[in-house]
């Protein structure tokens, strides 16, 4: 990463950004709501996730406060009609995939409360990493709505269809440590250091080849969800177009040449 000062970028009501090198955070920035997403901090997220300044090679979405989010901003529901309803989850629907099917990874750091919409949101980026604080529900039975932001196709995947009806059901909440064992989230840290543990992150993942990186976002969930034998082809020809490129010519004989890291044993 540069050693450039970080550049602030793109200052919406809800969240803020800033650039630092191959690095851009976007930080939610409504603490005193407990980052409630409304539908300026949606269409924030939409414009920022459409338009990623050049050179951005992996986002850290983060939060200011003490809580990630506290989902749908409930004071916005009121007088909704059930058109205007499909209408809303659809806004939801066009941010999100702007984030999961992007062009970099995306790390986000959770804690505190990470709930409802803050849930759907949080799934629809690449790598969670929560503190110990993160706890996480999906209070929408208790107000009578439903998830409207993914969360009905993103949440099974990563926990399960019985586990996400029971939460839903019966309010059930789960804390960080169970959130890690069940696939909430991939790290778990002490509070206070998400922020500088995603960073460490994405600098790993902005040192991949950029090209393997579109292929893990991109291709990988596609081929997972696929019949097999589409499956096979689809990662066959992905597997070709990888290794054709010059990037990864280049990075292998650095390795072949000594000139690139060994894969380290974890256990030293
Ligand atoms: C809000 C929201 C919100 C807080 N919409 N304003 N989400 C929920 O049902 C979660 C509702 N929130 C809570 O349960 C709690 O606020 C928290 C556990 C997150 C935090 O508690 P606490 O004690 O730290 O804060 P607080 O005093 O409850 O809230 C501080 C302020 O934020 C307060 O406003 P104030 O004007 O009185 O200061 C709250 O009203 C406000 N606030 N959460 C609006 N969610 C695409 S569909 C997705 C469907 C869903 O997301 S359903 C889940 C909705």
């Amino acid at each position: 990463m540069a050693t450039t000062e970080p550049t602030r970028g793109a200052q919406h009501e809800t969240l803020t950004t800033e650039q630092d090198g191959e690095i851009l955070v976007v930080r939610l920035s409504r603490p005193d709501k407990r980052n409630a997403l409304n539908d300026s901090a949606i269409l924030a997220l939409d414009a920022v996730f459409s338009r990623l300044p050049p050179g951005v090679r992996a986002v850290v979405l983060e939060a200011e406060g003490e809580h990630f989010s506290a989902g749908l901003d409930l004071s916005e529901v009121s007088e909704r009609d059930a058109t205007e309803g499909v209408a809303h989850s659809m806004m939801w629907h066009r941010a999100f995939e702007k984030i999961q099917f992007g062009s970099v990874p995306v790390i986000a750091v959770l804690k505190g409360a990470v709930i409802g919409g803050g849930l759907e949101l949080a799934c629809a980026t690449h790598i969670r990493v929560a503190e110990t604080s993160a706890f996480y529900a999906l209070p929408e039975g208790q107000r009578g709505i439903f998830v409207g932001g993914g969360g009905s196709v993103r949440l099974p995947r990563l926990i399960g269809v019985a586990r996400m009806m029971d939460m839903m059901l019966t309010g059930r909440t789960y804390g960080a440590e169970e959130g890690l064992a069940l696939g909430f989230a991939q790290y778990l840290v002490e509070p206070g250091t998400g922020a500088a543990k995603a960073r460490e992150l994405a600098r790993r993942v902005a040192g991949n080849a950029p090209l393997t990186n579109l292929a893990v976002i991109q291709a990988l969930p596609r081929i997972a969800e696929a019949d097999p034998a589409t499956g096979f082809m689809t990662e066959a020809l992905m597997a070709s177009v990888a290794q054709s490129d010059r990037e990864a010519k280049r990075r292998i004989r650095d390795f072949l040449e000594k000139r690139a890291a060994k894969v380290a044993n974890p256990r030293g």
